[in-house]
């Protein structure tokens, strides 16, 4: 999308932000070589996790050691091998994986252009819970649930939904003029990246239109509403922190 000069439609709120395609700048990341990696939304923002997109080129690898970070990994686009720990396979377009604080990740042999979001968090154990298990899963198998009865408004939970897991990803799907039945506002927090068609998004009281390729940050209580628009459905991938109370 081109833009008239010196204007973008990013915008960065205390409380929200949006952040279109057009502004995106590299950053360099320790252990990841022949790739293009943004940090769309980190601490600096005002988040508690971070969200980074990974472009990859032939030869490419991304590789991060065992800490005490959790990370999600979605492929958006292409594919690469995943490995954690000693669970090692093949991800193509909408392949996920999950890999728990203490494991060691990897992507490697990835097809030229792979784009991969990836949500990072430090961990939070949970007393009395064992902690969660590495997962390599694919989308394609994860059924989509009307969203609080709408079928046209369908949910993927990609991770479990257990007390062992304090973040959960999921795709949300709309067909054309379905919504977000009432406006959310909630402590759980959310990083946002629109994977397919067009709506207009709610954040606070600001109405943005947003499409393919943007990524959006909301603070805890945010108040959020969705509306999908135009020809063809709506989809998003998101973060959110779950299963654990403030302290
Ligand atoms: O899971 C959620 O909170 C989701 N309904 N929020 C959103 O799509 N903005
Ligand atoms: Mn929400």
């Amino acid at each position: 999308m081109n833009f008239p000069f010196g204007q973008t439609r990013t915008r960065i709120a205390e409380r929200h932000a949006l952040i279109a395609p057009d502004g995106q700048v590299k950053s360099q990341i320790p252990g990841f070589s022949g790739t293009a990696t943004v940090i769309l939304i980190n601490e600096t923002m005002g988040a508690n996790f971070a969200q980074l997109l990974v472009t990859f080129e032939s030869g490419g690898r991304a590789a991060q050691p065992a800490n005490e970070i959790e990370t999600c990994g979605y492929f958006e686009t292409g594919g690469g091998t995943v490995a954690i720990g000693r669970d090692k396979k093949r991800c193509g377009p909408g392949g996920f994986f999950f890999s728990p604080a203490g494991a060691a990740w990897s992507i490697t042999a990835p097809k030229r252009g792979t784009r991969v979001s990836l949500f990072q968090k430090r961990f939070s154990p949970l007393a009395g819970v064992a902690a969660p298990r590495a997962i390599i899963g694919d989308a394609s198998r994860v059924k989509g649930q009307p969203f609080l009865g709408d079928p046209d408004a369908r949910l993927q939970v990609l991770l479990p939904d257990e007390p062992a897991f304090d973040l959960a990803v999921n795709i949300f799907t709309y067909q054309s003029g379905a919504t977000l039945p009432f406006v959310e506002t909630h402590v759980m927090e959310h990083g946002l990246l629109m994977l397919s068609g067009q709506g207009v998004y709610r954040l606070e009281d600001s109405w943005y239109p947003v499409a393919a390729g943007d990524v959006i940050w909301m603070a805890p209580y945010c108040p959020q509403w969705f509306v999908a628009m135009g020809k063809t459905p709506a989809s998003y991938l998101y973060y959110k922190d779950v299963n654990r109370a403030a302290v």
